[in-house]
């Protein structure tokens, strides 16, 4: 297939030479922007909100929130006295403590960040909780991580088994009508006191506690710690190319670790606006919020671009979107179908970004100031050294598939596999590995191409397919608005392709459309990657972040045991 390529767009973004992004790119370097330069002690929430207002940036606006009921903005300022007032309840009423593990489960709203904030100013360390989960995940969570404290609302805490949680001490409620056993946090907060002396601390100090599903077993708790800082910064400055006057928007939850890396740790490392938006995704407020904030900088995932996508273009005549200057996707591969469409409409190429819950921060990017490989993830991180690997460590050439991996060391890198070290040292391969799960190629000009997880890639008589590329042909189908490709075992071919298709408004699921569908792709890729099932649906299987779940259809099809489902959406 060919590829794309599309060059660097001027005027657009604040470093347009590559070689120069590569130059002052630097991680020692970085450290310089921190007070912990001159102190060697840190505190993320510090260096989030506090430290712009010392620097006299107090009236900026740090966050603008916005929900069908409520329009607020606060500046940094606000937000370093409610992240006081937070951590004063939290300090005073529940006796919490550095190291302790707070979790937070709630819908988005100013005071889940206020809280979160808060937190961390004590020292202790966080764990969002997507509002979605339901009792079992709750209690798995809070059971592995020996959490004393929640913050939650009165509708969730239903789904809270505390009689099953002997370390859970205190549960604060952050709406009306607080019972019995539950503590007030909005009595208490209107009274706190607005002064807090932060807890410093050492950059290996606990920050973050972000649980992710394997295919099977419990799900883990990654730990961060301090450190991670460094990376979430710079990779704000260079990669979402965050500058002064931006206002910026992550979609994610900060359930999902793009929600809190990216929606809040970079954004206010770098000092800019940040817009979050409460309630569910709709694309009319979403091209709403972009035009009501003048959103500069916009990052998002391929699962909801697909979504605006099929919603069509219509919709975005009536919205001035003209503000945007730099759009950006993690979580799925983006596929190049999706590139073309957001030129098409935004004028702006969407640039890919790769990283997981377990690398904290970005790792393989499409640099701002480099040429765009349509369906690649990038390169590197300057400091980030990746390769693909075989299984037992070895590096491979160019251009073959395998284990992509990057050697122990970045900053952000997850610190342990909380109460689980043995899953943690099960992540690396001799030679210092870490490896992703992911199976990817590198070409060579070293730019890295996503294939599938590991488990994911198919075998069909005797060829390697990675899902993804079947997937990208697959939504480029006028008919097509999603697709899971899994390899379905056979006597013959090892494996068949099967894809499960949902179609787009107004399709219909008839035989000549699979017929079509798949002549297209044997057409436009390659005879062996056609699918030779297709299953339409009128919805694919996704976590909350948005990934489709490959696994969970191989599972229906097989009629085998699907694992830990608590991150898949309803
Ligand atoms: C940040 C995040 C990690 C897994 C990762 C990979 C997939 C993420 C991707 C991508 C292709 C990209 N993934 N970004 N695949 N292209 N740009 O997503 O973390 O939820 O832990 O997921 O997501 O499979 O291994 P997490």
């Amino acid at each position: 297939m060919k590829t794309e390529i599309y060059e660097v767009e001027p005027g657009q973004y604040h470093l347009e030479d590559y070689d120069q992004t590569y130059a002052d790119f630097n991680w020692e370097e970085v450290e310089q922007a921190f007070s912990w330069h001159q102190t060697g002690r840190v505190n993320m929430a510090y260096e989030c909100i506090d430290r712009h207002v010392d620097d006299g940036k107090g009236d900026r606006v740090a966050l603008y929130y916005k929900d069908k009921d409520r329009n607020e903005q606060y500046t940094f300022h606000d937000m370093k006295i409610n992240s006081n007032k937070a951590a004063n309840v939290l300090k005073e009423a529940a006796d919490v403590k550095k190291g302790d593990r707070v979790f937070i489960f709630m819908p988005r709203s100013p005071e889940l960040y206020f809280v979160l904030l808060g937190t961390l100013k004590i020292g202790a360390i966080v764990g969002p909780l997507f509002e979605a989960f339901m009792e079992k995940a709750v209690k798995d969570r809070l059971e592995n991580s020996e959490a004393s404290v929640i913050v939650t609302t009165k509708s969730l805490v239903g789904r809270i088994p505390v009689d099953e949680l002997p370390h859970l001490r205190h549960i604060f409620i952050v709406d009306e009508d607080v019972e019995e056993g539950h503590i007030d946090f909005h009595a208490l907060y209107d009274k706190a006191d607005e002064q807090f002396d932060i807890e410093w601390l050492d950059r290996e100090d606990g920050l973050i506690l972000h649980y992710t599903s394997g295919s099977t077993g419990q799900p883990k708790g990654v730990l961060h710690v301090q450190n991670a800082m460094i990376q979430h910064y710079i990779s704000g400055r260079y990669v979402l190319d965050l500058q002064e006057d931006d206002v910026y928007w992550c979609t994610a939850d900060p359930g999902w670790v793009t929600g809190t890396s990216y929606g809040v740790f970079a954004p206010w490392l770098n000092g800019v606006t940040n817009v979050i938006a409460g309630g569910r995704f709709s694309p009319e407020s979403w091209y709403k919020t972009i035009e009501d904030f003048k959103v500069t900088i916009w990052y998002s995932a391929p699962t909801a671009f697909r979504m605006l996508m099929s919603a069509g273009d219509e919709m975005i005549k009536n919205h001035d979107l003209s503000s945007l200057r730099h759009i950006l996707s993690v979580g799925e591969p983006l596929n190049p179908e999706v590139i073309k469409w957001g030129y098409k409409v935004f004028g702006k190429r969407i640039h890919d970004t790769w990283w997981m819950t377990e690398t904290g921060a970005h790792m393989i990017v499409n640099f701002p100031s480099m040429k765009i490989k349509s369906g690649s993830m990038g390169k590197p991180l300057p400091g980030v050294v990746a390769a693909i690997v075989d299984n037992d460590g070895n590096e491979l050439p160019p251009n073959r598939m395998g284990n992509l991996a990057m050697k122990k060391g970045w900053p952000s890198m997850m610190r342990t596999i909380w109460n689980n070290e043995a899953k943690y040292e099960s992540y690396f391969l001799p030679g210092d590995w870490y490896i992703s799960g992911d199976s990817a190629y590198m070409d060579e000009d070293g730019y890295f191409w996503f294939q599938g997880r590991v488990d994911d890639v198919i075998m069909t008589a005797g060829e390697r397919v990675g899902p993804f590329e079947v997937e990208s042909k697959l939504v480029e189908h006028p008919a097509v608005a999603e697709a899971g490709v899994i390899g379905k075992p056979d006597p013959i071919r090892g494996e068949i392709i099967k894809a499960f298709i949902a179609l787009r408004e107004g399709c219909e699921p008839t035989d000549e459309l699979k017929e079509e569908i798949r002549v297209f792709v044997k057409n436009g890729l390659a005879a062996h990657a056609a699918p030779r099932e297709i299953e339409f649906k009128d919805k694919l299987p996704k976590t909350r972040s948005g990934k489709i779940m490959r696994r969970v259809l191989k599972a229906w099809e097989l009629d085998l045991p699907t694992g830990d489902l608590s991150t898949m959406e309803d």
